[in-house]
């Protein structure tokens, strides 16, 4: 379908941005998963040489499969370039993630990286931030407390439950996540503020790490730049 097919491109010209000796980032979600199959065809009929790192169990499973083998990320002191999805893009670049439960990980790899190309379909663009949750990952014995203080942000709280599993969704580090719902915010504001909660690892809001690039996978591709 259009947006199968926007991920692709955009995942696709991404892994073209790439070039040999390059230390790469590597996010979570199916249009990345565009992104990683291709640099692995890239490696395997181009010779291309990078060293990568992954932001979760998931696509360290794509790297594998696509013959790329990743690095710990704690092996990087830099990255050249990180590349992810989002699930909101607003006119000023800055996204909500987490849809894969893997911001935690993916702001620590885009913090790292001095270029985070972000890839998203255009049903990912948005005017304003927040129809889509922002995600919050936190340590489970903080699960009253951090509810309490969302709410007191203005927050509505939705612990993510799994699908085939029994009780809430666990994410890669052991931890918990709420969906909020928040009436129209500041997003540079509101990222800082939720992090200073006791017991919260990230939030999904990407405005203090947004990317310095998005590239929306459409007919023809199409770039926004800071
Ligand atoms: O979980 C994440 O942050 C993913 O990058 C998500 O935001 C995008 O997932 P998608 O590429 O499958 O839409």
């Amino acid at each position: 379908n259009a947006n199968a097919d926007g991920k692709r491109r955009a995942g696709e010209e991404a892994a073209r941005r790439v070039q040999s000796g390059m230390t790469v980032g590597l996010g979570t979600g199916s249009t990345t998963a565009f992104a990683i199959a291709e640099l692995g065809r890239r490696v395997r009929d181009e010779g291309l040489k990078i060293e990568c790192c992954v932001t979760s169990f998931s696509s360290q499973n794509l790297a594998l499969q696509a013959g790329i083998r990743p690095l710990p990320v704690e092996s990087f002191d830099r990255l050249d370039i990180s590349i992810d999805g989002a699930d909101e893009v607003d006119p000023q670049l800055r996204l909500i993630k987490g849809g894969g439960a893997a911001h935690t990980r993916e702001k620590i790899v885009h913090a790292l990286s001095s270029e985070f190309l972000c890839i998203v379909d255009p049903s990912k663009l948005v005017s304003q931030l927040g129809a889509f949750r922002v995600p919050v990952e936190f340590l489970p014995v903080s699960l009253k407390l951090v509810q309490r203080e969302l709410v007191k942000l203005g927050g509505d709280c939705a612990l993510r439950m799994a699908v085939k599993k029994d009780g809430p969704v666990v994410t890669d580090n052991g931890n918990l996540v709420f969906d909020v719902a928040f009436p129209p915010f500041d997003a540079d504001l509101l990222e800082k503020e939720i992090n200073t909660i006791p017991g919260v690892l990230e939030n999904g809001l990407f405005a203090r790490y947004r990317p310095s690039e998005v590239i929306v996978g459409e007919s023809e591709l199409r770039f926004l730049k800071r």
